[in-house]
């Protein structure tokens, strides 16, 4: 059998059956970009150039790409188990994995729900906080509280809490019972901030403000992202998870981290929970967890939630969730070896020693045209571009394609440009994605 992907290059035929996500189709398939091989920092494209990855995949590759023990891991749990079913039935890595993560995570945090994606992980926690809550005898709390501008994934419980117009002006009514807090993005106020902005922990308080209008017994918990990665970099002001984090307690709201970004090293400790000092009810991950080797998502839990469920006969099942893939074995051989390899190179205090070289990299474009605001956590930062008039989005995107051309991928989110190397990224790749950016703003209209 031949494959396609054997093929030196796709015809155009061959590109039709695959409809692309949140991609232009007929604008990519009218001059495609296909990777084809990747190694540490690098892809390679089907015409053979190099690309330096700005983005770790999609903020995913922590560990750079195809790191040897992690592909070894799931090559041998290829070969000795492919699959074990998740309900009433269990294997060791699964076990395992959980118990590596619960290690890691906050405070007590300390119990792992498996599933396959951000997205799975976003509904899972909001289906757990809803069913907690009932638990707990507070079953007329079903109100959840998203924020402006959050990305919690695509499934209908994360587009509802989530704030992003596009991702949800097509989809109908969504869930019932949202409300969202403002977002935290302050330019006149906190433009060219290095790490934390000093203005904006008063937008918490807006959570009082929800809180009155809809009463604390209707209201399940309170989700956002510690810092928000899809919509542009917003980083929260200083004091504001703090707040977020006393309302929600006073009032018996539970907090949810949306971590599936943050977590595993992007900001230089195992979680955003750690760098900003709140400890949540729930943290959501995915993408790091494997180093994006094989899908993986999950939530982990505190012991008070946990043990809220563990009630009743002991052969009832106490939570009806779970998907066909929860824990695959292949993920959580991925997903040991990938942790195992961050503790081995210490990959995470790698990532906060390179830091502040990374931000004095950045705030460099300082001044460069179009270059309205900088703003950088851990290794994350954003460069936000002066919209051009009448055409927004497309200043942003065409910075990405040059870039691509000059061989350095970064990711654009409308007119703000991305960067989130793996955290094996060394200060000349750094300069080189930075000399890049510096290059293409220079001659952009
Ligand atoms: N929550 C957060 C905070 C995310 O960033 C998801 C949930 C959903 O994860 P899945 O695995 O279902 O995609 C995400 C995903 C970008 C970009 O360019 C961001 C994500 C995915 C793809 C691209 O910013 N975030």
């Amino acid at each position: 059998m031949t494959l396609l992907s054997d093929t030196p290059s796709l015809a155009p035929a061959d590109l039709e059956a695959y409809w692309m996500p949140f991609t232009a189709n007929r604008q990519f398939k009218a001059k495609p970009r296909m990777m084809v091989r990747a190694e540490g920092m690098y892809y390679t494209t089907a015409e053979g150039r190099t690309i330096l990855d700005g983005f770790a995949g999609l903020w995913c590759c922590n560990a750079g790409h195809c790191r040897k023990p992690i592909v070894e891991a799931i090559q041998r749990q290829a070969a000795t188990m492919d699959y074990a079913p998740a309900f009433q039935m269990g294997h060791p890595l699964a076990f395992e994995l959980a118990s590596r993560i619960a290690k890691m995570a906050p405070g007590n945090l300390d119990h792992v729900f498996f599933c396959n994606s951000g997205s799975e992980a976003v509904d899972t926690a909001l289906k757990i906080a809803l069913a907690w809550q009932r638990q707990r005898g507070e079953g007329a709390r079903t109100r959840l509280i998203g924020r402006e501008r959050g990305y919690h994934g695509v499934g209908f419980g994360g587009i509802s809490v989530g704030g992003i117009v596009s991702n949800r002006k097509m989809f109908g009514t969504q869930l019932a019972g949202v409300d969202h807090l403002p977002h935290t993005h302050l330019p006149d106020k906190n433009a060219f901030s290095k790490g934390q902005p000093e203005h904006g922990a008063y937008l918490a308080d807006e959570l009082e403000r929800l809180v009155a209008l809809h009463d604390p017994s209707t209201i399940a918990a309170v989700i956002v992202e510690p810092m928000a990665g899809s919509t542009g970099v917003l980083i929260p002001p200083k004091g504001y998870l703090e707040r977020l984090r006393a309302i929600t307690k006073k009032h018996g709201i539970l907090l949810i981290f949306d971590e599936v970004i943050t977590a595993f090293g992007r900001v230089g400790t195992n979680f955003a929970a750690d760098l900003f000092g709140v400890e949540p009810d729930m943290i959501t991950f995915a993408k790091g967890v494997t180093s994006g080797a094989v899908p993986m998502g999950g939530v982990v839990v505190s012991s008070e939630i946990y043990k809220a469920f563990m009630t009743g006969a002991p052969g009832a099942i106490e939570l009806f969730h779970g998907y066909t893939y929860s824990a695959h074995p292949l993920a959580c051989a991925a997903g040991v070896a990938t942790l195992q390899l961050y503790e081995d190179e210490d990959l995470f205090a790698r990532a906060a020693r390179m830091a502040p070289k990374f931000e004095e990299a950045l705030h460099s474009l300082t001044g460069a045209p179009h270059v309205v605001d900088i703003r950088n956590i851990g290794l994350v930062g954003g460069i936000e571009l002066k919209a051009r008039d009448g055409a927004p989005g497309a200043r942003g995107f065409e910075t990405y394609l040059k870039c691509y051309e000059k061989g350095v991928l970064v990711r654009n989110t409308a007119d703000i440009i991305a960067l989130a190397p793996a955290l094996i990224v060394e200060e000349k790749q750094i300069d080189q994605m930075v000399t890049t950016l510096r290059d293409v703003l220079k001659d952009l209209a």
